[in-house]
Protein backbone atom coordinates (compact mmCIF):
# COMPACT_ATOMS: atom_id res chain seq x y z
CA UNK A 1 0.00 0.00 0.00
CA UNK A 2 1.08 3.39 -0.84
CA UNK A 3 0.99 6.53 1.71
CA UNK A 4 -2.19 8.60 1.62
CA UNK A 5 -0.33 11.60 0.35
CA UNK A 6 -2.51 14.23 0.06
CA UNK A 7 -1.39 17.91 -1.60
CA UNK A 8 -2.16 21.73 -1.23
CA UNK A 9 -2.71 23.66 -4.63
CA UNK A 10 -2.32 27.37 -5.16
CA UNK A 11 -3.22 29.48 -8.52
CA UNK A 12 -1.71 32.01 -10.14
CA UNK A 13 -3.86 34.85 -10.27
CA UNK A 14 -2.10 37.61 -11.18
CA UNK A 15 -4.09 41.05 -9.42
CA UNK A 16 -6.21 38.34 -8.18
CA UNK A 17 -9.32 38.55 -10.81
CA UNK A 18 -11.33 35.29 -11.94
CA UNK A 19 -14.50 35.79 -13.68
CA UNK A 20 -18.08 34.30 -11.87
CA UNK A 21 -17.75 31.59 -14.45
CA UNK A 22 -13.99 30.28 -13.04
CA UNK A 23 -15.71 30.78 -9.74
CA UNK A 24 -18.26 28.60 -10.16
CA UNK A 25 -15.37 25.97 -11.97
CA UNK A 26 -13.95 26.21 -8.52
CA UNK A 27 -16.15 26.00 -6.43
CA UNK A 28 -16.78 22.59 -7.98
CA UNK A 29 -12.93 21.22 -8.34
CA UNK A 30 -12.70 22.28 -4.44
CA UNK A 31 -15.57 20.01 -3.42
CA UNK A 32 -14.83 16.96 -5.79
CA UNK A 33 -11.09 16.81 -5.39
CA UNK A 34 -10.03 18.64 -2.26
CA UNK A 35 -11.33 19.76 1.26
CA UNK A 36 -14.41 22.08 -0.31
CA UNK A 37 -13.02 24.84 1.55
CA UNK A 38 -11.37 27.60 -0.70
CA UNK A 39 -9.01 29.52 1.00
CA UNK A 40 -7.57 32.99 -0.39
CA UNK A 41 -4.11 33.65 0.20
CA UNK A 42 -2.11 36.58 1.33
CA UNK A 43 -1.27 36.95 -1.99
CA UNK A 44 -4.43 37.32 -4.24
CA UNK A 45 -5.11 33.97 -5.10
CA UNK A 46 -6.87 30.85 -3.63
CA UNK A 47 -5.18 27.56 -2.30
CA UNK A 48 -7.25 23.86 -1.80
CA UNK A 49 -5.77 21.35 0.64
CA UNK A 50 -6.19 18.01 1.20
CA UNK A 51 -6.33 16.80 -2.73
CA UNK A 52 -5.37 13.37 -2.72
CA UNK A 53 -1.89 12.46 -5.18
CA UNK A 54 -4.43 10.40 -7.39
CA UNK A 55 -6.77 13.69 -7.89
CA UNK A 56 -3.70 16.07 -8.00
CA UNK A 57 -4.18 15.65 -11.95
CA UNK A 58 -7.54 16.24 -12.95
CA UNK A 59 -7.83 18.78 -10.47
CA UNK A 60 -4.73 20.57 -12.72
CA UNK A 61 -6.96 19.46 -15.93
CA UNK A 62 -10.33 20.89 -14.72
CA UNK A 63 -7.59 24.31 -13.40
CA UNK A 64 -6.60 24.08 -16.83
CA UNK A 65 -10.47 23.87 -18.99
CA UNK A 66 -11.01 26.79 -16.51
CA UNK A 67 -8.79 28.95 -17.91
CA UNK A 68 -6.69 29.02 -14.58
CA UNK A 69 -3.03 27.26 -13.45
CA UNK A 70 -0.93 26.82 -11.04
CA UNK A 71 2.58 27.56 -12.90
CA UNK A 72 5.02 28.94 -10.99
CA UNK A 73 2.45 29.31 -7.12
CA UNK A 74 5.24 27.75 -5.47
CA UNK A 75 9.30 27.44 -6.09
CA UNK A 76 12.59 29.72 -6.66
CA UNK A 77 10.58 31.48 -9.37
CA UNK A 78 8.63 35.17 -9.30
CA UNK A 79 5.52 33.83 -7.49
CA UNK A 80 2.05 35.85 -7.73
CA UNK A 81 2.11 39.15 -8.61
CA UNK A 82 -0.28 41.28 -6.59
CA UNK A 83 -1.63 44.47 -7.03
CA UNK A 84 -3.85 47.23 -5.56
CA UNK A 85 -6.93 45.58 -5.65
CA UNK A 86 -9.82 47.79 -5.59
CA UNK A 87 -11.15 49.87 -8.76
CA UNK A 88 -12.21 52.08 -6.67
CA UNK A 89 -8.35 53.12 -5.91
CA UNK A 90 -8.18 55.04 -9.25
CA UNK A 91 -9.78 55.86 -12.74
CA UNK A 92 -6.89 53.93 -14.06
CA UNK A 93 -6.89 51.38 -11.90
CA UNK A 94 -7.10 49.30 -15.03
CA UNK A 95 -4.00 50.22 -16.60
CA UNK A 96 -2.16 49.83 -13.70
CA UNK A 97 -3.68 46.71 -13.21
CA UNK A 98 -2.51 45.43 -16.16
CA UNK A 99 1.09 45.45 -15.34
CA UNK A 100 0.50 42.34 -12.79
CA UNK A 101 -0.09 40.34 -15.94
CA UNK A 102 3.00 41.47 -17.68
CA UNK A 103 5.04 41.18 -14.45
CA UNK A 104 3.87 37.58 -14.28
CA UNK A 105 4.35 37.11 -17.60
CA UNK A 106 8.32 38.00 -17.43
CA UNK A 107 8.64 36.05 -14.43
CA UNK A 108 7.34 32.60 -16.51
CA UNK A 109 9.69 30.20 -16.64
CA UNK A 110 9.48 28.90 -19.92
CA UNK A 111 9.72 25.12 -19.87
CA UNK A 112 6.62 23.63 -21.06
CA UNK A 113 6.70 20.49 -18.07
CA UNK A 114 3.75 21.88 -16.28
CA UNK A 115 2.17 21.37 -19.92
CA UNK A 116 3.76 17.96 -20.49
CA UNK A 117 3.17 16.32 -17.20
CA UNK A 118 -0.22 17.43 -16.10
CA UNK A 119 -1.84 18.33 -18.98
CA UNK A 120 -0.49 15.22 -21.71
CA UNK A 121 0.75 17.90 -24.19
CA UNK A 122 3.67 15.39 -25.82
CA UNK A 123 6.73 15.54 -25.36
CA UNK A 124 8.14 14.10 -21.96
CA UNK A 125 11.59 13.11 -23.40
CA UNK A 126 14.04 13.34 -25.73
CA UNK A 127 13.92 16.57 -27.19
CA UNK A 128 16.35 19.27 -26.94
CA UNK A 129 17.36 21.35 -23.81
CA UNK A 130 14.91 24.34 -22.96
CA UNK A 131 16.13 28.10 -23.76
CA UNK A 132 15.15 30.83 -20.64
CA UNK A 133 17.35 33.59 -21.08
CA UNK A 134 15.80 34.54 -17.25
CA UNK A 135 16.33 31.46 -15.37
CA UNK A 136 19.03 30.01 -17.55
CA UNK A 137 20.06 26.16 -16.32
CA UNK A 138 19.62 27.74 -12.71
CA UNK A 139 16.22 29.11 -11.74
CA UNK A 140 16.98 31.84 -8.38
CA UNK A 141 18.34 31.23 -4.99
CA UNK A 142 15.01 31.62 -3.50
CA UNK A 143 11.10 32.77 -3.91
CA UNK A 144 11.00 36.19 -5.54
CA UNK A 145 7.59 38.54 -5.33
CA UNK A 146 6.62 41.56 -6.58
CA UNK A 147 3.53 43.79 -5.60
CA UNK A 148 2.52 47.06 -7.82
CA UNK A 149 0.56 49.87 -4.67
CA UNK A 150 -1.57 52.97 -5.93
CA UNK A 151 -1.15 55.30 -3.15
CA UNK A 152 -2.71 56.15 -0.39
CA UNK A 153 -3.55 52.58 -0.39
CA UNK A 154 -0.80 50.71 0.99
CA UNK A 155 -3.50 47.41 0.84
CA UNK A 156 -0.85 45.06 -0.96
CA UNK A 157 2.05 45.88 1.76
CA UNK A 158 4.67 46.37 -1.00
CA UNK A 159 7.28 47.42 1.01
CA UNK A 160 6.76 43.66 1.73
CA UNK A 161 8.17 42.17 -1.49
CA UNK A 162 11.44 41.70 -3.20
CA UNK A 163 10.70 44.04 -5.75
CA UNK A 164 7.48 46.76 -5.13
CA UNK A 165 6.21 48.82 -7.86
CA UNK A 166 4.37 52.40 -6.21
CA UNK A 167 2.46 53.75 -8.89
CA UNK A 168 2.97 57.60 -9.72
CA UNK A 169 -0.35 59.11 -10.60
CA UNK A 170 -0.49 62.56 -11.44
CA UNK A 171 -4.29 63.98 -13.22
CA UNK A 172 -4.94 60.77 -13.43
CA UNK A 173 -2.21 60.19 -15.74
CA UNK A 174 0.17 57.04 -14.96
CA UNK A 175 3.47 58.89 -15.12
CA UNK A 176 5.60 55.71 -14.37
CA UNK A 177 6.59 53.72 -10.73
CA UNK A 178 9.15 54.22 -7.95
CA UNK A 179 11.04 51.65 -7.73
CA UNK A 180 11.72 49.55 -3.95
CA UNK A 181 13.68 46.53 -3.85
CA UNK A 182 14.62 44.18 -1.11
CA UNK A 183 11.33 43.85 1.05
CA UNK A 184 10.79 39.85 2.57
CA UNK A 185 9.79 39.08 6.04
CA UNK A 186 10.65 35.26 6.80
CA UNK A 187 12.96 34.83 10.14
CA UNK A 188 13.37 31.88 12.05
CA UNK A 189 13.45 31.51 15.93
CA UNK A 190 17.34 31.29 17.11
CA UNK A 191 18.88 32.18 13.93
CA UNK A 192 19.91 36.11 14.76
CA UNK A 193 21.25 36.46 11.31
CA UNK A 194 17.56 36.36 9.64
CA UNK A 195 15.48 39.31 10.10
CA UNK A 196 12.35 41.04 8.41
CA UNK A 197 13.04 44.16 5.70
CA UNK A 198 11.07 46.31 4.12
CA UNK A 199 12.08 47.14 0.17
CA UNK A 200 14.27 50.27 -0.37
CA UNK A 201 12.85 52.99 -2.67
CA UNK A 202 15.38 53.11 -5.45
CA UNK A 203 14.22 55.81 -7.73
CA UNK A 204 11.97 56.47 -10.70
CA UNK A 205 10.95 54.87 -13.70
CA UNK A 206 8.40 56.45 -16.55
CA UNK A 207 7.84 53.97 -19.64
CA UNK A 208 6.95 50.61 -19.74
CA UNK A 209 9.67 49.31 -21.29
CA UNK A 210 11.97 50.54 -18.68
CA UNK A 211 9.67 49.68 -15.67
CA UNK A 212 9.57 46.19 -17.24
CA UNK A 213 13.90 45.65 -17.86
CA UNK A 214 14.24 47.07 -13.99
CA UNK A 215 12.10 44.47 -13.14
CA UNK A 216 13.85 42.23 -15.15
CA UNK A 217 17.48 43.08 -14.13
CA UNK A 218 16.28 43.19 -10.72
CA UNK A 219 15.62 39.15 -10.68
CA UNK A 220 18.74 38.65 -12.45
CA UNK A 221 21.29 39.89 -10.04
CA UNK A 222 19.82 37.96 -7.60
CA UNK A 223 20.01 34.97 -9.76
CA UNK A 224 23.70 35.64 -10.43
CA UNK A 225 24.30 37.22 -7.00
CA UNK A 226 21.74 35.62 -4.09
CA UNK A 227 23.10 33.30 -1.58
CA UNK A 228 22.93 29.47 -3.20
CA UNK A 229 24.36 27.79 0.19
CA UNK A 230 22.17 28.61 3.01
CA UNK A 231 18.21 28.74 1.79
CA UNK A 232 17.84 30.98 5.56
CA UNK A 233 19.82 33.56 3.71
CA UNK A 234 19.23 33.30 0.04
CA UNK A 235 16.59 36.09 -0.24
CA UNK A 236 17.00 39.67 -2.22
CA UNK A 237 17.20 41.39 1.16
CA UNK A 238 20.18 39.79 2.38
CA UNK A 239 21.42 40.12 -1.02
CA UNK A 240 21.03 43.80 -1.43
CA UNK A 241 22.44 44.22 2.18
CA UNK A 242 25.78 42.53 1.29
CA UNK A 243 25.94 44.45 -1.71
CA UNK A 244 24.89 47.56 -0.03
CA UNK A 245 22.59 49.46 -1.31
CA UNK A 246 24.29 51.96 -3.96
CA UNK A 247 26.09 48.91 -4.82
CA UNK A 248 23.14 47.13 -5.61
CA UNK A 249 21.38 49.88 -7.64
CA UNK A 250 24.61 50.13 -9.46
CA UNK A 251 25.01 47.33 -11.11
CA UNK A 252 20.99 47.56 -11.75
CA UNK A 253 21.64 50.61 -13.46
CA UNK A 254 24.59 48.72 -15.65
CA UNK A 255 22.41 46.00 -16.37
CA UNK A 256 18.90 48.05 -17.40
CA UNK A 257 21.78 50.48 -19.67
CA UNK A 258 20.05 53.66 -18.32
CA UNK A 259 19.77 55.61 -14.50
CA UNK A 260 16.90 55.60 -12.76
CA UNK A 261 15.76 59.15 -11.63
CA UNK A 262 14.93 60.30 -8.47
CA UNK A 263 11.67 58.63 -6.58
CA UNK A 264 8.88 60.95 -6.87
CA UNK A 265 6.99 61.72 -3.58
CA UNK A 266 4.20 59.41 -2.51
CA UNK A 267 2.41 59.11 0.65
CA UNK A 268 0.72 56.00 2.64
CA UNK A 269 -2.07 56.76 4.66
CA UNK A 270 -4.33 53.75 4.87
CA UNK A 271 -3.72 50.00 4.22
CA UNK A 272 -7.35 48.90 3.78
CA UNK A 273 -9.68 46.89 2.05
CA UNK A 274 -13.23 48.68 1.43
CA UNK A 275 -16.01 46.85 2.69
CA UNK A 276 -19.52 46.59 1.50
CA UNK A 277 -20.60 48.83 -1.78
CA UNK A 278 -18.48 51.20 -3.42
CA UNK A 279 -18.85 52.61 -6.62
CA UNK A 280 -15.59 53.17 -9.55
CA UNK A 281 -15.34 56.28 -11.57
CA UNK A 282 -17.32 54.56 -14.39
CA UNK A 283 -20.46 53.85 -12.34
CA UNK A 284 -20.16 50.12 -11.68
CA UNK A 285 -20.85 48.19 -8.38
CA UNK A 286 -18.21 46.50 -5.94
CA UNK A 287 -19.05 44.73 -2.79
CA UNK A 288 -16.07 43.67 -0.42
CA UNK A 289 -17.28 40.74 1.32
CA UNK A 290 -15.85 39.77 4.76
CA UNK A 291 -14.37 36.97 4.60
CA UNK A 292 -12.54 35.97 7.90
CA UNK A 293 -8.82 34.60 7.53
CA UNK A 294 -9.88 33.97 3.63
CA UNK A 295 -11.74 31.05 4.57
CA UNK A 296 -14.77 30.43 2.06
CA UNK A 297 -16.66 27.78 3.52
CA UNK A 298 -20.18 27.29 4.59
CA UNK A 299 -21.34 26.74 8.62
CA UNK A 300 -24.38 27.12 10.14
CA UNK A 301 -23.99 30.72 10.95
CA UNK A 302 -23.02 31.63 7.77
CA UNK A 303 -23.40 29.93 4.34
CA UNK A 304 -20.65 31.75 2.38
CA UNK A 305 -19.45 29.45 -0.33
CA UNK A 306 -23.21 28.84 -1.24
CA UNK A 307 -23.96 32.65 -1.35
CA UNK A 308 -20.69 33.30 -3.38
CA UNK A 309 -21.83 30.49 -5.71
CA UNK A 310 -25.38 31.91 -6.07
CA UNK A 311 -23.73 35.51 -6.82
CA UNK A 312 -21.40 33.45 -9.67
CA UNK A 313 -24.00 31.74 -11.20
CA UNK A 314 -25.75 35.17 -12.49
CA UNK A 315 -22.59 36.39 -14.10
CA UNK A 316 -23.28 39.57 -12.98
CA UNK A 317 -19.89 39.73 -10.86
CA UNK A 318 -16.49 38.92 -11.40
CA UNK A 319 -14.77 37.90 -8.38
CA UNK A 320 -11.53 39.77 -7.23
CA UNK A 321 -9.49 38.52 -4.20
CA UNK A 322 -7.23 41.16 -1.96
CA UNK A 323 -4.09 40.43 -0.62
CA UNK A 324 -5.33 40.61 3.22
CA UNK A 325 -7.46 37.57 2.50
CA UNK A 326 -10.75 39.42 1.63
CA UNK A 327 -13.01 39.26 -1.85
CA UNK A 328 -14.44 41.75 -4.06
CA UNK A 329 -17.83 41.30 -5.74
CA UNK A 330 -16.64 43.36 -8.88
CA UNK A 331 -17.45 45.04 -12.37
CA UNK A 332 -21.48 45.04 -11.38
CA UNK A 333 -23.71 47.10 -13.33
CA UNK A 334 -26.33 49.62 -11.77
CA UNK A 335 -28.95 47.45 -12.77
CA UNK A 336 -27.84 43.97 -11.45
CA UNK A 337 -26.76 45.39 -8.04
CA UNK A 338 -30.07 44.77 -6.57
CA UNK A 339 -29.94 41.12 -7.85
CA UNK A 340 -26.75 40.32 -6.09
CA UNK A 341 -27.48 42.23 -2.98
CA UNK A 342 -30.28 40.50 -2.53
CA UNK A 343 -28.16 37.44 -2.72
CA UNK A 344 -26.35 38.82 -0.67
CA UNK A 345 -28.31 40.03 2.18
CA UNK A 346 -30.35 36.31 1.76
CA UNK A 347 -27.48 34.49 3.10
CA UNK A 348 -26.51 37.24 6.02
CA UNK A 349 -23.44 38.18 4.15
CA UNK A 350 -24.43 42.00 4.16
CA UNK A 351 -25.25 41.54 8.01
CA UNK A 352 -22.12 38.96 8.50
CA UNK A 353 -20.01 42.17 6.67
CA UNK A 354 -21.82 45.52 8.78
CA UNK A 355 -21.24 43.38 11.71
CA UNK A 356 -17.99 42.45 12.33
CA UNK A 357 -15.44 45.04 14.01
CA UNK A 358 -12.77 46.81 12.47
CA UNK A 359 -9.87 45.28 13.86
CA UNK A 360 -11.65 41.81 13.33
CA UNK A 361 -11.99 43.23 9.61
CA UNK A 362 -8.41 44.04 8.98
CA UNK A 363 -7.30 41.18 10.58
CA UNK A 364 -4.93 38.33 9.10
CA UNK A 365 -4.25 34.97 10.22
CA UNK A 366 -2.15 32.42 8.17
CA UNK A 367 -3.09 29.27 7.41
CA UNK A 368 -0.70 26.99 10.13
CA UNK A 369 -2.37 23.82 11.74
CA UNK A 370 -3.48 21.69 10.35
CA UNK A 371 -2.30 21.58 7.01
CA UNK A 372 0.55 23.92 7.64
CA UNK A 373 4.21 21.53 8.21
CA UNK A 374 5.80 24.49 9.39
CA UNK A 375 3.03 25.97 12.01
CA UNK A 376 4.37 25.43 15.93
CA UNK A 377 1.05 27.26 16.71
CA UNK A 378 -2.52 27.99 15.43
CA UNK A 379 -3.33 31.51 13.45
CA UNK A 380 -6.06 31.81 11.07
CA UNK A 381 -8.47 28.63 13.78
CA UNK A 382 -7.31 30.70 16.82
CA UNK A 383 -7.12 34.66 15.94
CA UNK A 384 -11.22 34.64 15.28
CA UNK A 385 -11.76 33.42 19.07
CA UNK A 386 -8.21 36.05 20.38
CA UNK A 387 -10.09 39.10 18.50
CA UNK A 388 -13.33 38.22 20.38
CA UNK A 389 -11.44 38.26 23.60
CA UNK A 390 -9.46 41.25 22.69
CA UNK A 391 -12.72 43.23 21.42
CA UNK A 392 -14.16 43.83 25.05
CA UNK A 393 -10.85 45.34 25.88
CA UNK A 394 -11.48 48.30 23.57
CA UNK A 395 -14.44 48.56 25.16
CA UNK A 396 -13.84 48.77 28.59
CA UNK A 397 -10.77 51.40 27.07
CA UNK A 398 -13.48 52.92 25.83
CA UNK A 399 -11.72 52.71 21.99
CA UNK A 400 -14.69 52.19 20.07
CA UNK A 401 -14.52 50.34 16.89
CA UNK A 402 -10.27 51.10 16.80
CA UNK A 403 -9.25 49.84 13.47
CA UNK A 404 -5.45 48.15 15.47
CA UNK A 405 -4.05 46.17 12.99
CA UNK A 406 -3.61 42.70 14.60
CA UNK A 407 -1.79 39.83 12.48
CA UNK A 408 -1.04 36.25 13.81
CA UNK A 409 1.17 33.39 11.90
CA UNK A 410 1.68 30.08 13.13
CA UNK A 411 5.93 30.56 12.97
CA UNK A 412 8.54 33.43 12.00
CA UNK A 413 7.97 32.84 8.37
CA UNK A 414 5.50 35.78 8.18
CA UNK A 415 2.91 34.38 5.50
CA UNK A 416 0.41 36.77 7.46
CA UNK A 417 2.81 39.60 7.03
CA UNK A 418 3.26 39.89 10.94
CA UNK A 419 5.94 42.15 11.64
CA UNK A 420 4.04 45.15 9.66
CA UNK A 421 1.11 44.83 11.84
CA UNK A 422 0.70 47.20 15.03
CA UNK A 423 0.17 43.93 16.72
CA UNK A 424 1.78 41.21 15.56
CA UNK A 425 1.55 37.38 17.31
CA UNK A 426 4.80 34.79 15.62
CA UNK A 427 4.04 31.09 17.16
CA UNK A 428 6.77 29.74 19.54
CA UNK A 429 4.67 26.76 20.73
CA UNK A 430 1.40 25.09 21.14
CA UNK A 431 -0.73 28.09 22.69
CA UNK A 432 2.64 30.60 22.44
CA UNK A 433 3.76 33.68 20.24
CA UNK A 434 6.17 35.90 20.65
CA UNK A 435 4.30 39.42 20.46
CA UNK A 436 5.32 42.43 18.54
CA UNK A 437 3.98 45.96 18.90
CA UNK A 438 5.14 49.23 17.21
CA UNK A 439 4.12 48.92 13.41
CA UNK A 440 2.37 51.52 11.78
CA UNK A 441 -1.31 51.39 10.21
CA UNK A 442 0.25 51.92 6.75
CA UNK A 443 2.26 49.11 6.69
CA UNK A 444 5.48 51.40 6.45
CA UNK A 445 7.65 50.49 9.50
CA UNK A 446 8.44 47.45 11.25
CA UNK A 447 7.03 46.29 14.48
CA UNK A 448 9.66 44.98 17.40
CA UNK A 449 9.32 42.23 20.28
CA UNK A 450 7.89 43.10 22.82
CA UNK A 451 7.01 39.82 24.87
CA UNK A 452 8.34 36.72 24.20
CA UNK A 453 6.38 32.82 24.08
CA UNK A 454 3.38 34.19 26.06
CA UNK A 455 0.30 32.38 26.29
CA UNK A 456 -3.52 33.77 26.35
CA UNK A 457 -3.67 34.49 29.60
CA UNK A 458 -0.63 37.00 29.33
CA UNK A 459 -1.41 38.48 26.17
CA UNK A 460 -4.64 39.70 27.24
CA UNK A 461 -2.68 41.06 30.51
CA UNK A 462 -0.74 42.80 28.22
CA UNK A 463 -3.31 44.32 26.10
CA UNK A 464 -5.42 45.65 28.75
CA UNK A 465 -2.75 47.35 30.31
CA UNK A 466 -1.86 48.62 26.78
CA UNK A 467 -4.79 49.96 25.63
CA UNK A 468 -5.24 51.15 28.68
CA UNK A 469 -2.70 53.70 28.44
CA UNK A 470 -3.12 54.16 24.77
CA UNK A 471 -7.10 55.29 25.71
CA UNK A 472 -5.82 57.45 28.28
CA UNK A 473 -2.92 58.94 27.00
CA UNK A 474 -2.60 59.09 23.02
CA UNK A 475 -2.91 62.24 20.87
CA UNK A 476 -5.72 62.99 18.73
CA UNK A 477 -5.86 60.68 15.91
CA UNK A 478 -2.64 58.88 16.82
CA UNK A 479 -2.62 54.90 16.32
CA UNK A 480 -2.11 52.15 18.61
CA UNK A 481 1.54 51.75 16.84
CA UNK A 482 2.61 55.41 16.44
CA UNK A 483 1.52 55.55 20.31
CA UNK A 484 3.78 53.18 21.86
CA UNK A 485 6.58 54.18 19.54
CA UNK A 486 5.92 57.69 21.24
CA UNK A 487 5.65 56.40 24.82
CA UNK A 488 8.62 54.50 24.44
CA UNK A 489 6.72 51.39 25.48
CA UNK A 490 9.11 50.06 22.50
CA UNK A 491 11.56 50.98 20.09
FE1 LIG B 1 4.15 31.51 3.02
C1 LIG B 1 6.11 28.79 3.31
C2 LIG B 1 1.40 29.64 3.26
C3 LIG B 1 2.31 34.14 1.99
C4 LIG B 1 6.75 33.60 3.78
N1 LIG B 1 3.81 29.54 3.18
C5 LIG B 1 4.76 28.55 3.23
C6 LIG B 1 4.14 27.17 3.13
C7 LIG B 1 4.11 26.76 1.70
C8 LIG B 1 4.75 26.10 4.04
C9 LIG B 1 5.79 25.20 3.43
O1 LIG B 1 6.81 25.68 2.91
O2 LIG B 1 5.60 23.98 3.53
C10 LIG B 1 2.71 27.50 3.67
C11 LIG B 1 1.58 26.59 3.20
C12 LIG B 1 0.58 26.42 4.32
C13 LIG B 1 -0.63 25.70 3.93
O3 LIG B 1 -0.96 24.68 4.60
O4 LIG B 1 -1.32 26.12 3.02
C14 LIG B 1 2.60 28.97 3.34
N2 LIG B 1 2.22 31.79 2.58
C15 LIG B 1 1.22 30.91 2.84
C16 LIG B 1 -0.13 31.55 2.61
C17 LIG B 1 -1.18 30.59 2.09
C18 LIG B 1 -0.60 32.19 3.93
C19 LIG B 1 -2.06 32.57 4.00
O5 LIG B 1 -2.70 32.08 4.93
O6 LIG B 1 -2.53 33.35 3.18
C20 LIG B 1 0.27 32.68 1.65
C21 LIG B 1 0.25 32.23 0.22
C22 LIG B 1 0.72 33.30 -0.69
C23 LIG B 1 0.52 33.01 -2.14
O7 LIG B 1 -0.64 32.96 -2.56
O8 LIG B 1 1.51 32.88 -2.85
C24 LIG B 1 1.71 32.92 2.08
N3 LIG B 1 4.49 33.52 2.82
C25 LIG B 1 3.57 34.45 2.50
C26 LIG B 1 4.06 35.76 2.79
C27 LIG B 1 3.29 37.06 2.62
C28 LIG B 1 3.47 37.69 1.28
O9 LIG B 1 4.05 37.09 0.38
O10 LIG B 1 3.02 38.83 1.14
C29 LIG B 1 5.33 35.60 3.32
C30 LIG B 1 6.24 36.73 3.89
C31 LIG B 1 6.84 37.57 2.83
C32 LIG B 1 8.12 36.98 2.36
O11 LIG B 1 8.08 36.12 1.48
O12 LIG B 1 9.17 37.33 2.91
C33 LIG B 1 5.60 34.18 3.32
N4 LIG B 1 6.10 31.24 3.42
C34 LIG B 1 6.99 32.22 3.76
C35 LIG B 1 8.26 31.61 4.11
C36 LIG B 1 9.53 32.36 4.57
C37 LIG B 1 10.33 32.81 3.41
C38 LIG B 1 11.65 33.41 3.84
O13 LIG B 1 12.14 34.27 3.12
O14 LIG B 1 12.18 33.03 4.87
C39 LIG B 1 8.07 30.22 3.98
C40 LIG B 1 9.11 29.11 4.25
C41 LIG B 1 10.07 28.95 3.13
O15 LIG B 1 9.97 29.53 2.06
O16 LIG B 1 11.01 28.19 3.37
C42 LIG B 1 6.71 30.02 3.56
FE1 LIG C 1 2.91 27.96 7.87
FE2 LIG C 1 4.53 29.56 9.20
FE3 LIG C 1 3.53 30.34 6.86
FE4 LIG C 1 1.96 30.20 8.93
S1 LIG C 1 3.72 31.58 8.75
S2 LIG C 1 1.51 29.37 6.90
S3 LIG C 1 2.76 28.49 10.07
S4 LIG C 1 4.93 28.67 7.15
Amino acid sequence: LEWLYSYMIRLRLPGGFITGEQWEALHHIAGEHATGVIKITTRQTIQLHGILKSHVKPTIQDFHTAGLDSISACGDVNRNVICAAHPKQSAIHEQVFAYADKLSQLGLPKTRAYYEIWLDEQPLTNKKEEEDDLYQDRYLPRKFKMAIVIPPNNDVDVFANDLGLIAVIENNELKGFNIAAGGGLGTTHGNPNTYPRLATVLGFVDTEEKVLKAAYEIITIQRDYGNRSDRKMSRLKYTIDKMGVEEFKAELEKRCGFTLAPARPYAFTERVDYFGWQQNHEGKWYYTVFAENGRVMDTESLPLKTALLEVAKTRKANFRFTANQKLILADISAEDKELVHGILEQYGIIVHTDNASSMRKNAVACVAFNTCPLALAEAQRYLPTLIGKIEPLLQKHKLGDDAISVRMTGCPNGCGRPYVAEIGFIGTGYGHYNMHIGGDREGTRLNLKYKENINEETILEELDGLLGKYSKKRKKNETFGDFVIREKIIG
